[in-house]
């Protein structure tokens, strides 16, 4: 069989079966095509997209303008590598600098890059201007964090799956309680060697748990009582997915405009991937302010990718696609709307316990165990009602649609949805 031939679903599964890894226990659909909120199987079967790439695709597939955008580049130059400038960096280092607030952006590819290269800046701070001694930094991380797949970065992981056998660990890390300020608090007092506090402003993978309303803001508080630098992971959260443009800080999308529902407060160090790009090419990026950039030196850091003209143009295209299109609003809007729509469902349902999140990053809790199939069987029913999504857990699933769906088609989920979750009550 030549592989150019059009293949069935059921044969591409197989190749991957036979020749790729088993990483990963995809969902049994085969996707050749998207557009918007939508995406396509080889058998032309149409489906709302409620994942998006876990929150990459927040600006729809294949949007024309960052596709416009990566295709020009890509026809003109690609790659130089950082032994050289190119002529669109720069460009895009200002834009997004100033998007975000932050005096320099350092470019990688992938998220676990860019948290990485948040260690080691926060590494290097603290020895170098907090005065931490030799190889004694630590960094305070939470339980049921997830910030990628490196070694040093499973090192913290508590994910027996993601971390057994992968050892000897990267030393140097303390996990605390998510949401617990009282945990960070004592972490924090009698340890002059603490670095840094990185943290998911919601945790994605442990089934989108949002902290409670204070909890940033006091972390943020704490960290600089004692000279420690609070690092946000806003690889999943940022780019409007949680109805603002970072989770962390920013003005609140709702009507309020002096709305004190959200933290304010500003990383010292932010990370971004995913949606930087819409899902449309690997772009990460670490930001920070002069006074905690200036420790990288030339041959600190780096990548053969990073900086690339093609993402920077593909960047650039995706930011202003969030900030033209009004995604954050949107998200807030459609965020609120869904969770109220799934809370009615919730009233009389005995299979539905409770729905979370923020924006368009939420999900909802089935009344099965943890490591119960019925998640999983949930997100195959709705395959077949034409939405995807994936369960993360047994008994929990992830609703991220992209960020320019509309309310009708919203509502069309959410009929969806119900009339899924219907057949498991
Ligand atoms: C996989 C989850 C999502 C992330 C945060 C860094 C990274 C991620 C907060 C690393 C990546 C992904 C990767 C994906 C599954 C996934 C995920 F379910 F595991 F938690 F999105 F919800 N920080 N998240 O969420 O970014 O290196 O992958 O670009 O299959 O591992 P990456």
């Amino acid at each position: 069989m030549a592989v150019l031939e059009k293949l069935t679903s059921q044969q591409a599964i197989d190749l991957e079966n036979k020749y790729g890894a088993h990483n990963y226990h995809p969902l049994p659909v085969v996707l050749c095509k998207g557009k918007g909120v939508f995406v396509w199987d080889i058998e032309g079967k149409k489906y709302y997209d409620f994942l998006s790439a876990y929150s990459a695709v927040n600006q729809g597939h294949c949007h024309p303008k960052i596709v416009g955008a990566m295709m020009e580049q890509a026809q003109t130059l690609t790659l130089t590598s950082r032994a050289f400038f190119n002529d669109k960096l720069g460009e895009y280092e200002k834009f997004a600098s100033e998007f975000f607030g932050f005096d320099k952006l350092l470019p990688m590819n992938t998220g676990a890059e860019a948290v990485e290269t948040a260690l080691k800046i926060c590494r290097k701070w603290a020895y170098e201007k907090k005065g931490i001694s030799e190889n004694n930094a630590q960094v305070i991380v939470c339980n049921n964090n997830f910030h990628g797949r490196t070694t040093t970065i499973i090192s913290f992981s508590n994910d027996p799956v993601a971390r057994d056998n992968f050892g000897p660990y990267t030393a140097g890390f303390i996990k605390i309680e998510y949401d617990n300020i009282k945990a960070l608090k004592e972490a924090l007092e009698n340890n002059k060697n603490i670095a840094g506090f990185l943290v998911e402003p919601i945790q994605g993978e442990a089934g989108v748990y949002v902290p409670s309303d204070n909890y940033l803001t006091e972390a943020k508080a704490l960290c600089k009582k004692h000279n420690v630098l609070f690092i946000a992971d806003e690889v999943q959260t940022g780019i409007a997915r949680t109805g603002r443009l970072l989770a962390t800080c920013g003005t609140c999308s709702c009507a309020d405009k002096n709305c004190s529902e959200r933290p304010n407060v500003k990383p010292d160090i932010l990370i971004l991937g995913k949606a930087l790009s819409g899902g449309a090419y690997p772009v990460s990026a670490v930001l920070a302010d002069d006074a905690i950039m200036e420790v990288i030196k030339p041959g600190n850091h780096g990548s053969t990718f990073g900086g690339n003209p093609v993402a920077a143009v593909v960047a650039i295209a995706a930011l202003e696609v969030v900030r033209d299109e009004k995604l954050a609003e949107n998200a807030y809007q459609l965020g609120e709307l869904f969770r109220s729509e799934i809370n009615t469902y919730i009233e009389t349902s005995n299979i539905v316990t409770l729905v979370r999140g923020k924006g368009l990053l939420n999900a909802i809790v089935i009344n099965d165990d943890e490591d119960s199939d019925t998640a999983w069987n949930i997100c195959i029913a709705l395959k077949e009602n034409g939405l995807l999504a994936k369960p993360t857990h047994g008994n929990i699933i992830r609703f991220a649609p992209p960020l320019v769906m509309n309310k009708e088609q919203l509502l069309d989920c959410v009929a969806i949805i119900t009339k899924t979750l219907k057949t498991f009550e």
